[in-house]
């Protein structure tokens, strides 16, 4: 940030060798020593691409190109947060020239022959108004930083890195609604912890959690396109969305998942089977027009059940 005038990157467009020669002996006692020097338009469009100055002192009358259209130019030339402060040299004193200098983008002007103290007077003031540009930019840029955090933070479960219910109701939806469109199935798998209850009971809340990050890791290894969604469904439950799958790709997936988790072979010594494992519950269907998307997960929830029912560690596809 331009903490004083030596800072400042100051340019001077003027055509007259004795205007300029005072403006920049102005400059030198207010501590600018050397401004960027234009006597032409031309000149000063290379030098405002090369260099951006913070402040501009561009006479309004110029040899080759109009000051007013040169400022235009400047504007079109400035994204985003980029701003310079653009003062209009003038000896015209009409208020319609005043008013066309602020309309094509100038921020003040000052009026020939140019006084010393009223040049040091505005170029003062705008220097206030470029660090404040400044620090608003950065400002800006640490919110869009943080902003785009929270919106990760929103849609993510904080334990196991996996998208959350929040993001998982809107994706499941939106996926559903598109599966309709290309006419084509949308398979659900849910997952669940066998004996997390007791798994907790057992080994404690801490572990617990390393469990559930452990299963999570090997349901999200399941979901590699990019329009499939590894989401932690509540507690110890996850699910998989697989748009454009069967019920036989999603079977699939799902043994995987399950196979997997098993040869993790976590101990779990209150499970009969000795490790901790999983059961899915599998659902495909083709949405019809108004079909709504929580009949494919009602129905992959009582898929669920019944691998539960029938001994768990296993996967069960609705019909
Ligand atoms: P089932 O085989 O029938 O699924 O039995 P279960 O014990 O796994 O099922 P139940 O729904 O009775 O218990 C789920 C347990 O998961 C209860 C709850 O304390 C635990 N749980 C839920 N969320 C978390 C979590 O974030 N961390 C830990 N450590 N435990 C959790
Ligand atoms: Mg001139
Ligand atoms: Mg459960
Ligand atoms: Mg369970």
């Amino acid at each position: 940030m331009a903490k004083n005038n030596a800072e400042l990157k100051v340019m001077v467009v003027e055509d007259s060798k004795v205007t300029m020669k005072a403006l920049c002996n102005y400059l030198k006692r207010m501590g600018v020593d050397n401004p960027l020097k234009a006597v032409t338009g031309q000149e000063a469009i290379e030098l405002f691409r090369k260099h951006r100055p913070d402040i501009i002192l561009l006479d309004a009358i110029l040899p080759d190109i109009d000051g007013f259209d040169i400022a235009k130019m400047f504007r079109g030339m400035e994204k985003g947060d980029e701003w310079s402060a653009i003062i209009f040299l003038t000896s015209m004193d009409k208020d319609e020239d005043v008013a066309r200098g602020i309309e094509v983008g100038g921020d003040d002007y000052l009026l020939k022959p140019i006084s010393e103290m009223v040049l040091k007077a505005k170029v003062n003031a705008m220097r206030r108004l470029v660090e404040m540009q400044r620090a608003l930019v950065d400002v800006t840029q640490e919110l869009n930083v943080a902003n785009k955090e929270l919106e990760r933070l929103s849609t993510t479960d904080g334990l196991t890195g996996l998208a959350n219910r929040r993001f998982f109701d809107d994706l499941s939806v939106r996926e559903w609604r598109r599966c309709e469109r290309m006419k084509k199935p949308m398979a659900l798998v849910m997952v669940d912890v066998d004996h997390f209850k007791k798994y907790n009971d057992t080994y404690g809340h801490q572990g617990g959690d390393q469990c559930l990050r452990a299963v999570a890791a090997q349901v999200a290894r399941a979901a590699p396109r990019a329009s499939d969604l590894a989401a932690r469904y509540g507690g110890e439950e996850f699910v998989l969305v697989l748009g454009e799958t069967t019920v036989d790709g999603a079977k699939w997936v799902a043994n995987n998942i399950r196979q997997h988790v098993a040869d993790l072979n976590m101990p779990h010594s209150a499970s009969s089977i000795g490790h901790v494992s999983v059961s899915c519950g599998v659902a495909s269907l083709l949405p019809l027009e108004d079909m709504p998307f929580d009949i494919l997960l009602k129905v992959a929830d009582e898929a669920l059940y019944k691998a539960k029912e029938q001994g768990r560690n296993r996967v069960v596809c609705a019909e």
